[in-house]
């Protein structure tokens, strides 16, 4: 009975795995990550495919990390590491790693889809950068809708920290940031640790609003299709950190009241 019961154990590790393993090559699981083994993928904060080879290793450059090398790639992808843009890597390669066959990305293919050796490198891709220490924040999101923490949320984030969030909805669309929770530490002016909101696609324009402390930020309503958030924190006290949530609104309704209200 108890060699019996050990088999069926056994045989439900094994179905455990193999729903989270490998299947005809392919990663068995819903959840692409978005980076992984130090690598992680960057656009431009002029959007999609804006970035000469120079500007992809100063992008790298800028969080402490370099551009990732092929087998660094190939390694994230092969833990679940899934991008579908074509971004530069390590001496001016292109191409994007895939978990997941599929037929609008990657010609069906599963692997590093690789674009080889740019001779041009003044071409305009993402880029693929790897930086081992680089701490779980930011990253460039496309989604309709998508709940974004401060990094270990709940429990306190780190010192020294620095995480873009660079958001991006369809065309027409607006972003709504609705916060769920807020406790970052509290100082006059917020010039300790911060969250900041832009109301444009990089931290240069547009500032919206510069939060700190444990009262919940109102909800913000951007006027184009893109925002940034930043959250910067320095190096002593730290704190629970934040939990929000953006949404892409569709702005059609409201033009066709605005419409109704002019003369
Ligand atoms: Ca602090």
């Amino acid at each position: 009975m108890r060699l019996l019961s050990f088999i069926c154990a056994a045989c439900f590790i094994v179905e455990e795995v193999h729903a989270w393993g490998f299947k005809n090559g392919v990663l068995h699981n819903s959840i692409w990550l978005e980076q992984a083994a130090g690598v992680y993928h960057r656009e431009s904060r002029k959007g999609r495919y804006q970035l000469t080879y120079k500007e992809a290793k100063a992008v790298c450059k800028y969080e402490g990390g370099r551009l990732a090398t092929y087998k660094e790639l190939e390694a994230a992808r092969q833990i679940g590491f899934h991008v579908c843009s074509a971004g530069w890597f390590d001496k001016g390669r292109v191409g994007y790693p895939i978990v997941k066959a599929g037929p609008n990305c990657g010609f069906g293919k599963v692997g590093v889809i690789d674009y080889g050796y740019r001779l041009n490198k003044s071409e305009r891709w993402d880029v693929y950068c790897y930086n081992p220490t680089v701490k779980e924040c930011g990253g460039v999101l496309t989604d309709q809708q998508k709940i974004i923490s401060s990094p270990g949320y709940p429990d306190e984030y780190e010192d020294e920290q620095i995480c873009y969030w660079h958001i991006r909805v369809r065309y027409g669309q607006k972003v709504r940031v609705h916060f769920l929770d807020f406790d970052v530490e509290d100082d006059t002016d917020c010039l300790a640790d911060y969250l900041e909101i832009y109301d444009s696609y990089d931290d240069l324009f547009g500032l919206a609003g510069r939060f700190c402390g444990d009262n919940l930020p109102e909800d913000f309503i951007s006027t184009g299709n893109v925002i940034t958030l930043k959250f910067l924190s320095d190096s002593s006290v730290t704190a629970p950190g934040f939990q929000l949530e953006y949404t892409a609104l569709n702005s059609t309704l409201l033009s066709q009241d605005t419409k109704i209200l002019l003369p």
